[in-house]
C-alpha cells in the first residue's frame, strides 16, 4: 500500500496541528477495487444492513468481522503518517468501522466535537486550547469519491465562538441537524484511495445529506503510547478480542487488537466510555449490536 502526500513531510504535523486535517493519498486503485469487492459480496453486511439507512459496520468485532477489509488497520502508510502527527510511538488502534450507504439514502448529523461518550460535564474546556495534546487521530478514508465530512478548521484548539456556543447551549454536544453552514465550515472533497486524518476535538460533521451516489468509507482512529489514551480510545468492543478469537485472525491484525487489549488494560478507567460511544452510534446509523 503507497502513501503520497500531498505536502511535504515536514508541513504535515503543522498543518495538522494548526488546520486540524490533513489529507493523503493511501490505497492505489487496484488496492480500493479489492476492498470494494470484499465490501460488495460481504454476508455480514447483507444480513446487518437496514434499507434505508446508513451502515455502521465495526469489521473487527467476531459477529461482524469481514476478513478481506481488516488488514487495513496496520497499513505501513497511514501508520506512518499517525506516528508523524502525534509526535512518535507505538500506534495503537482506538476505533475502526465501514460506513456503507445504498445510493439515494439520507444522512446528516449535527456538528460536534467527538466528546460524546463523555458525559457534559466532564468535559473540559482545557482540551479545546493549542497548549492540549490530543492524542487521537481520526481517519475518514474514502473507497468512493466522498463529500460527507464538514469541518471547522482551527475549531480543535479554541473554545466555542458566541455564535457556536448559541448552539451548544444548555449542554449539548450535537446542534440541530437543520443548523446552517454558518459556523464557518468547509466541504472536505477526497477521492477514493484519499483520507482525511482529522483531530476529532474539532466542530466537524458528516452531512450528506443526500447520499446520490451512496457512500463507502473505513472510519479509523488511533493513538500513540507515549501518552495516554483520550476517552475516544474505547470504541472498540476488546472484550470480545480474546487469544481464541485472534488466533484465527491474519497475523498483523491480530497484533493491533492485542495491542489495544492491552492498552485497555493499562487504562481500564476508560472503560465506561464505550457505552456512551456506543450509544451514541447506534443513535446516528444501522449500528448492529454486538
Ligand atoms: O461521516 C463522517 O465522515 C463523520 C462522522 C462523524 O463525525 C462521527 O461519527 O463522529
Amino acid at each position: 500500500m503507497s502513501a503520497l502526500f500531498f505536502l511535504p513531510e515536514s508541513g504535515l504535523a503543522a498543518a495538522f496541528r494548526r488546520d486540524g486535517y490533513v489529507v493523503a493519498d493511501i490505497l492505489g486503485a487496484d488496492e480500493v477495487a479489492a476492498m470494494l469487492a470484499e465490501i460488495r459480496h460481504s454476508a455480514v453486511l447483507r444480513a446487518n444492513a437496514v434499507p434505508g439507512r446508513v451502515a455502521n459496520l465495526q469489521f473487527l468485532q467476531p459477529q461482524l468481522r469481514i476478513a478481506g477489509i481488516q488488514d487495513i488497520i496496520h497499513d505501513a502508510g497511514l501508520l506512518s503518517l499517525c506516528r508523524q502527527l502525534l509526535g512518535g510511538g507505538n500506534i495503537i488502534l482506538d476505533g475502526a468501522s465501514l460506513i456503507v450507504a445504498e445510493p439515494g439514502c439520507a444522512y446528516a448529523q449535527g456538528w460536534h466535537r467527538d466528546t460524546m461518550q463523555i458525559p457534559p460535564g466532564e468535559v473540559d474546556e482545557s482540551w479545546f486550547t493549542e497548549a492540549y495534546f490530543h492524542n487521537n487521530v481520526q481517519i475518514n478514508l474514502a473507497l468512493q469519491d466522498d463529500h460527507c465530512l464538514w469541518f471547522v478548521k482551527g475549531s480543535h484548539a479554541r473554545p466555542f465562538t458566541p455564535r457556536e456556543a448559541v448552539w451548544f447551549s444548555g449542554d449539548r454536544q450535537m446542534s440541530a441537524i437543520d443548523s446552517d453552514n454558518g459556523l464557518g465550515g468547509e466541504m472536505i472533497e477526497v477521492k477514493a484511495g484519499q483520507a482525511v486524518f482529522y483531530n476529532n476535538n474539532a466542530l466537524h460533521r458528516g452531512y450528506g445529506p443526500l447520499l446520490e451516489h451512496g457512500r463507502a468509507t473505513i472510519q479509523l482512529g488511533y493513538h500513540s503510547d507515549l501518552a495516554a489514551p483520550t476517552c475516544h480510545f474505547c470504541v472498540l468492543n476488546a472484550a470480545e478480542y480474546s487469544d481464541a478469537y485472534l488466533r484465527t485472525l491474519a497475523p498483523e491484525v491480530a497484533a493491533m487488537l492485542l495491542a489495544h487489549r492491552q492498552e485497555r488494560d493499562k487504562f481500564p478507567a476508560l472503560a465506561r466510555f464505550q457505552q456512551h460511544h456506543q450509544r451514541f452510534a447506534a443513535k446516528e446509523f444501522n449500528f448492529p449490536k454486538f
